[in-house]
């Protein structure tokens, strides 16, 4: 083995065992995913059953299974058996119905934000319209409980080209997260914001706050 080999062979192997973990668990897929997951084998309570598409610990079995009524859903933050998930109700928003860019709410930059909703199902896409004439930085963030399901964020120009997107992978698999962001630079035109729902049951209540920043 020459000398450069032998600096490198222990570094191969740091970087091989780094290699050998699994990737961490992501978090839970929201309510009523599409995923195949049979739940566990082994709960005791409903308090075991982390899987929003199996939240209920059958007695006997002690296996994970949906859900089949409201009441199999005491927890008050997710109270309605919803296609087999305990989930919120669906409620629309004050900027509802703004489901294509044709139908687009105006938005304004604005530091307090908007708290809206997205209904798997029924209101799968809020849209949100707004034109600038100097180059500025841009700020989306959303917030919600990505228990509820998950959505993705993506600003469009006027020429209906996809400027950025907070649709994002983890360890190749398409997770929800708490906070969606979207962060660039853009120049003066007519933008539109999509809020697309991509998976859940229920509502999903979630809060935007977009600003801009003007450039220099
Ligand atoms: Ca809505
Ligand atoms: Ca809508
Ligand atoms: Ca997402």
């Amino acid at each position: 083995m020459s000398r450069v080999a032998t600096l490198l062979f222990p570094l191969f192997l740091l970087a091989s065992v780094g290699c050998e973990h699994d990737p961490p668990a992501g978090p839970t897929s929201g309510t009523g995913g599409t995923g195949t997951s049979t739940g566990g084998d082994d709960c005791q309570t409903d308090d075991d059953c982390e899987d929003p598409d199996n939240p209920v610990c059958e007695a006997g079995t002690n296996t994970c299974v949906p859900c089949t009524s409201d009441s199999e859903c005491p927890d008050p933050d997710y109270p309605e058996c919803v296609n087999g998930s305990c989930a919120q109700a669906c409620q629309s928003d004050a900027k509802d119905p703004n489901d294509t860019s044709g139908a687009a709410s105006a938005i304004v930059s604005d530091a307090s934000g908007l708290n809206l909703w997205l209904c798997p199902g029924t209101d799968d896409e809020d849209w949100f319209e707004f034109s600038i004439s100097n180059s500025h930085f841009i700020s989306i963030l959303t917030n919600n409980d990505p228990y509820d399901g998950d959505f993705d964020v993506t600003l469009f120009n006027d020429a209906n080209v996809e400027i950025d997107s907070s649709s994002q992978n983890f360890y190749g698999k398409k997770v929800p997260r708490a906070v969606e962001a979207v962060h660039t630079l853009i120049t003066p035109d007519t933008y539109w914001i999509r809020v697309r729902a991509t998976d859940g049951q229920g509502g999903i209540p979630y809060r935007l706050v977009l600003q801009l920043f003007k450039e220099g």
